[in-house]
């Protein structure tokens, strides 16, 4: 048969290696920088950044508002490796596609993956502005076929059958709460479930009200793909969700979700978002 398959082990070792001759920063953090929040690799000291287009096998970014560049360099001192820009299905790649930065972390020596995204609020204790600790997902593309982990599986990366019911690292979460009180960003940090879409059309009305009665708290077009093949091979995940507007959840609203909104909020939010995720990075220890 035809079988659904991403880049071999043999690939991403070629595009790990291809990216670790070019530079001696040798990550063990891994960001992926979400809508409008960017400004978090520019905040890497001693840079060595690639455009996508110039990696050998990786994808480009096409969306506005996302710069398209893997930047090394470290950050307080420590070496890290930041996506500027992510990769979504409405793009229209493969979901494995989308989800093989992930395996090149890996290969690069990364152990813990920071990913951030924009999401759209369902539950209403969630401001616009507000912080949402990712504690766990629910992946609507998955329940299509859309899983980053179908096709062959490759043993290497990790077992055919991974848990996911540990996928948010439940001492990163209890450090970023940590993080934030010292910062005195308690008022604004939140923990809640993540729902992904396939996008790029936002919800309807109905949807909203049924993706919150299944238990999400926010909705966004991301993120879960990429953390699904991160804990596949072992890498350890911190996600949070930038609140950039409130889901529409009545019908005598006349709210209209839309991209500037989201990326201008993102614009508030960035430079508290920056100190938060740098002051984690500082206290994140690996053996
Ligand atoms: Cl309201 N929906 C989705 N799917 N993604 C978003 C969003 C909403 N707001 C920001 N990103």
């Amino acid at each position: 048969p035809e079988l659904t398959k991403g880049h071999s082990y043999e690939e991403c070792k070629g595009t790990a290696d291809w990216l670790l001759a070019q530079t001696d920063v040798r990550p063990t953090i891994g960001i992926v920088c979400g809508s409008g929040l960017g400004g978090l690799a520019d905040m890497l000291k001693d840079q060595v950044a690639f455009n996508y287009k110039d990696i050998p096998n990786f994808p480009q970014s096409t969306v506005h508002g996302h710069a398209g560049r893997l930047v090394f360099g470290t950050l307080k001192g420590r070496p890290c490796v930041c996506m500027q820009g992510r990769f979504h299905l409405y793009e229209g790649y493969t979901i494995q596609k989308i989800t093989f930065p992930m395996r090149i972390f890996k290969l690069l020596g990364v152990e813990t993956v920071i990913l951030t995204n924009a999401a759209g609020g369902l539950n209403e204790d969630l401001k616009v502005g507000d912080v949402m600790i990712i504690k766990d997902h629910i992946n609507i593309p998955g329940y299509g076929g859309f899983n980053p982990l179908v096709g062959p599986n490759d043993d290497r990366f990790g077992l055919r059958f991974p848990c996911m019911s540990d996928a948010y690292d439940r001492e990163l979460r209890q450090l970023a709460m940590n993080v934030a009180q010292e910062l005195g960003y308690e008022d604004f940090m939140k923990e809640g479930v993540y729902c992904v879409l396939g996008g790029p059309s936002f919800e309807t009305i109905a949807e909203c009200r049924m993706l919150f009665r299944l238990g999400a708290d926010a909705v966004g077009m991301s993120t879960a793909p990429e953390v699904i093949v991160a804990r596949h091979c072992g890498m350890r995940v911190f996600a949070l969700s930038l609140i950039t507007n409130q889901a529409v959840m009545d019908y005598d609203s006349q709210e209209k979700a839309n991209h500037e909104e989201v990326l201008q909020t993102g614009k508030q939010r960035a430079e508290q978002l920056e100190r938060l995720v740098s002051t984690m990075v500082t206290r994140i220890e690996h053996n």
